[in-house]
């Protein structure tokens, strides 16, 4: 299976859901014996543990801020060692890696530090990455990252996978309702929890649904009847606004003193209603909001159409949640390099779903690839479906993108407002990859190696 929702309103594919176990023996040596095994052997435990430990970890929490933080102190239980001594310059504190000895002419502490950011998104891939795209394209990106210096990164899993990920987790542990008689019964607890944006920054204090930022996808279907109960486990007030559904009973709104009383801690409260159009919506706090939706209180809620069309059948699924109000630039609550990137095997469909729940407008633009625009805040487009590489999504917005894939590469794609991506330390925030491999049997390879 792919790192995308279980349920994908796509035709089964059962071959999908047995993955792992077939893919390390398919014909990419490279990916299992030179690149995952010796950085699964050194990090260990694998995303479950990352996620445990998001939930307790022991350093401070500073508050949100925006932008690059360039903190060289590790969080707790981080095997990254800080370099001693710093170059000429200390702006490259991002940097896990030892000073460069020999920096290459021409270049400054910016591309050293701008290289360094690149090695720990790609981290112990960039071996595998040979048996994926073939020598020659491997050759052009181990010169690019010196691979020859043997960087602690090339030991280390990717940045985005020791840090919690919303996309992992709602592979891994998808939000499954229990049924009462017709109607799907889920419950989430809303709780003060710790952020880490990405692997070396301390975490930041924050608030989640089932101690998670952004909270699991609550994923149903057209016409479902639908019961979400919370517990409020905050020492303080708050509302829960299902975005974009169309209420028969306006009571079940969720806008505290306009539809109902907010709820208290340790009070539980349940909303209740049926699904009734399909589409990319969301939940998320609509009390004391600025400060609980920029701390993390939302969430993805999908509601797959009753009858599919073929705009709404594709091989993949991403969910991008954007936020910037308080927490810095963040894609599904993290900063690149901490982003999962977008998966694909030349030849198929690949869904994203763009959600923002920030208080600014962000165009993302997808480096080498149309995407094209389907649907805005779930409303299908239909006919007037149109492509565009970069697609501007306001507070508020959902707009859903198809992208075909025909051409392997790794695919920049970003928010182009240029302070929320990049800055004197290299690419950090609102920064993805389009990571498109020649066949579906590499996709399976390395979501096993990853998640291992
Ligand atoms: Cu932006």
């Amino acid at each position: 299976m792919s790192p995308v929702s279980e349920t994908t309103p796509r035709p089964s594919t059962a071959s999908d859901a047995d993955v792992p176990a077939e893919a390390t023996s398919l014909p990419i040596p490279d990916l299992t014996r030179r690149g995952f095994l010796r950085g699964a052997a050194l990090t260990g435990g694998g995303i479950m543990a990352a996620t445990l430990a998001a939930c307790a970890p022991a350093t401070p929490t500073p508050g949100w801020t925006y932008g690059p933080v360039a903190t060289p102190a590790a969080p707790g239980g981080s095997p990254t060692p800080i370099p001693a001594t710093p170059g000429p310059s200390a702006s490259a504190g991002a940097s896990s890696s030892p000073p460069p000895s020999n920096i290459p002419p021409g270049w400054t502490e910016h591309d050293i530090a701008a290289r360094n950011v690149v090695r720990r998104y790609v981290g112990n891939l960039a071996p595998a990455l040979e048996g994926i795209f073939g020598g020659e394209a491997f050759a052009k990106i181990a010169d690019m990252l010196a691979v020859d210096e043997a960087y602690p990164e090339l030991d280390k899993k990717p940045s985005f996978v020791q840090v919690p990920q919303l996309v992992l987790n709602d592979l891994l542990d998808p939000l499954t309702p229990e049924l009462d008689g017709d109607v799907k019964v889920f419950r989430l607890t809303i709780d003060v929890i710790d952020q880490a944006i990405d692997e070396m920054k301390p975490p930041v204090a924050a608030l989640g649904y089932n101690k998670q930022t952004p909270g699991p996808t609550i994923r149903v279907t057209e016409g479902d009847k639908v019961r979400v109960i919370f517990t409020n486990n905050l020492e303080e007030t708050t509302g829960v606004h299902f975005h974009g559904v169309e209420f028969e009973d306006f009571f079940q709104d969720g806008v505290p003193f306009v539809t109902q009383k907010p709820f208290a801690p340790g009070e539980e409260y349940t909303y209740e209603f049926t699904a009734g159009r399909s589409g990319s919506l969301m939940y998320h706090s609509h009390h004391n909001a600025t400060d609980q939706v920029g701390r993390g209180l939302l969430g993805a809620f999908i509601v797959d159409p009753a009858n599919p069309t073929e705009v709404d059948t594709f091989d993949r699924d991403y969910i991008w949640i954007s936020n910037d109000a308080l927490g810095g630039f963040t894609i599904n609550g993290h900063g690149f390099p901490a982003v999962v990137p977008i998966l694909a095997a030349v030849g198929e469909k690949v869904r994203v779903r763009f959600m923002n729940e920030g208080i600014m407008y962000h165009p993302f633009h997808s480096h080498g690839y149309k995407q094209t625009v389907v649907a805005r805040d779930g409303y299908p487009l239909g006919a007037g479906a149109y492509g565009a590489d970069t697609i501007t999504v306001g507070p508020g917005e959902r707009w859903d993108v198809n992208i075909e894939t025909d051409r392997p590469g790794l695919w920049a794609f970003h928010c182009h407002i240029l302070p929320h991506v990049e800055g004197a330390d290299g690419m950090f925030g609102m920064v993805n990859v389009l990571l498109v491999v020649p066949e579906k049997a590499h996709v399976d390879a390395i979501v096993a190696a990853l998640l291992a």
